[in-house]
């Protein structure tokens, strides 16, 4: 929301602009047509939108990662204390089976006592057996007494009845002791099977990743998401047609896969030529000295905001990258403009000496002055490769141009004033097709543009 209110301002600022169009010196047009507003706001709105669309992309993609990795720790936390419950469990089972232990511990040394006692009382009843079985024979070898034989006998049938009861008490002791042990033994193995899958859940928790671990995968994705939205709202224009350039002012481009890197230009917009050109050249005041050698023309020289030629290197970056077009503007003292242009216009590199290797269709009012340069290379005082084969026309004329032998227009020649004297004749910043070669202009401005943007609409 935030970005898209930005990109609004933007478009009102432009807006602004438009309606202030920021001049450069003089005005080189006495033409005037509709402003063609819609255009530039609508094609701020595209990029606004295309540039918002990718931004809500890139954040709900951001929000989509969080929720999944969010996902992922709740479930691990889930885990967390799902295992925890299971280890309390087992603690609390393990507390169980060592009560009941001990219980057995118990029971086992009751029983071992218990029959100690049984022994010792069998072996008593033993021992009373015989002394009865001894008192009977010696009853009936001393008496015939019925009666006392009947008790004997009795007593001797009550102590077989008690010698069961104790054989079937000692039978259910030693039941109840193999049960204990039993029981024992499976308890053993519960413990055992426990301990095993309590190490299994240990071994697991080592390959989770830990919530630490997945707080840090978070803040990295986040913070290469942002690093992304950065390049793309960073990313430096490629030439002043792009939506996010200032227009009339300098803006800093990047040629890509060229040498060149970055640098600033000037952009240039108006109701007229439409908006995307970038100005090569600009003279309306004669501050800057163009008689100039190689290495400045190769390198561009003065103030990009005032007069300046761009640098040959640089215009032939621009024009090698993609196909322009060109847009001359030319004014003289009297107020009259007149503008000239060319439907291609492409410079070769310095291993060609610069060679205008490309110039399309000629339109306009100035004249055609620059056809007669077409395909010849450039040319300073201190590198002459020009047409004239006896003579160096940048030394004769005084600037720097695609020289034949030598040239139509010279609008690197001094910056003379209005009609020159003979002996200055095509020394002088001048256009054959407007005002002849013996007069020097007022303003002369150079400018380009990608051609597919030569439509109506730009
Ligand atoms: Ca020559």
């Amino acid at each position: 929301m935030k970005m898209k209110l930005l990109c609004h301002t933007f478009v009102i600022f432009n807006f602004i602009q438009i309606i202030f169009a920021v001049d450069y010196g003089p005005n080189t047009t006495t033409r005037h047509h509709k402003p063609n507003i819609n255009r530039s706001i609508s094609g701020n709105d595209g990029y606004c939108q295309r540039l918002y669309d990718r931004i809500v992309t890139l954040t709900s993609l951001d929000e989509q990662q969080i929720r999944q990795l969010e996902t992922v720790d709740s479930k691990l936390v889930r885990m967390e204390s799902n295992t925890q419950e299971r280890l309390d469990a087992m603690r609390d089972e393990l507390k169980e089976i060592n009560k009941r232990t001990e219980n057995l511990d118990w029971i086992d040394s009751k029983s071992k006592a218990l029959l100690e006692n049984l022994k010792v009382e069998v072996e008593s009843m033993r021992q009373n057996l015989n002394d009865g079985h001894l008192r009977i024979r010696q009853t009936r070898s001393d008496t015939t007494d019925e009666q006392t034989f009947y008790e004997t006998d009795q007593k001797l049938t009550n102590l077989t009845q008690m010698l069961s009861s104790l054989a079937a008490f000692l039978s259910s002791v030693r039941q109840g002791v193999f049960n204990v042990e039993e029981d024992f033994r499976a308890l053993k193995t519960n413990i055992s099977t426990l301990l095993q899958f309590s190490r299994e859940i240990q071994k697991r928790q080592h390959s989770q990743p830990s919530k630490q671990f997945l707080n840090h995968a978070i803040n990295n994705v986040r913070s290469s998401l942002c690093n992304e939205n950065r390049g793309i709202t960073n990313k430096l224009p490629s030439s002043c047609i792009d939506d996010n350039i200032k227009e009339n002012q300098i803006n800093k481009i990047e040629i890509n896969q060229t040498p060149i890197g970055s640098f600033y230009v000037r952009c240039f917009t108006s109701d007229e030529y439409g908006r995307g050109w970038t100005v090569i050249l600009n003279r309306f005041d004669g501050d800057i000295n163009f008689y100039r050698n190689w290495l400045e023309y190769k390198n561009g020289f003065g103030n990009i905001a005032g007069e300046f030629f761009i640098g040959l290197d640089k215009l032939y970056a621009i024009t090698s990258n993609r196909l322009h077009e060109l847009l001359i503007l030319l004014q003289d003292f009297e107020g009259n403009a007149r503008y000239v242009r060319y439907s291609s216009f492409a410079i070769g590199s310095e291993k060609d000496m610069y060679a205008l290797n490309i110039l399309g269709d000629y339109d306009g009012n100035g004249g055609n002055s620059l056809q007669y340069s077409a395909s010849y290379k450039f040319s300073t005082f201190d590198n002459d490769n020009d047409g004239w084969v006896e003579g160096n026309c940048a030394q004769s004329h005084t600037g720097a141009w695609w020289y034949n032998a030598c040239e139509k227009s010279n609008l690197m020649g001094q910056y003379l004033g209005t009609k020159v004297e003979p002996h200055n004749n095509y020394r002088g910043m001048y256009w054959e097709g407007f005002n002849g070669s013996n007069y020097s202009l007022y303003a002369a401005r150079m400018m380009i543009r990608p051609v597919e943007y030569s439509n109506d609409d730009y």
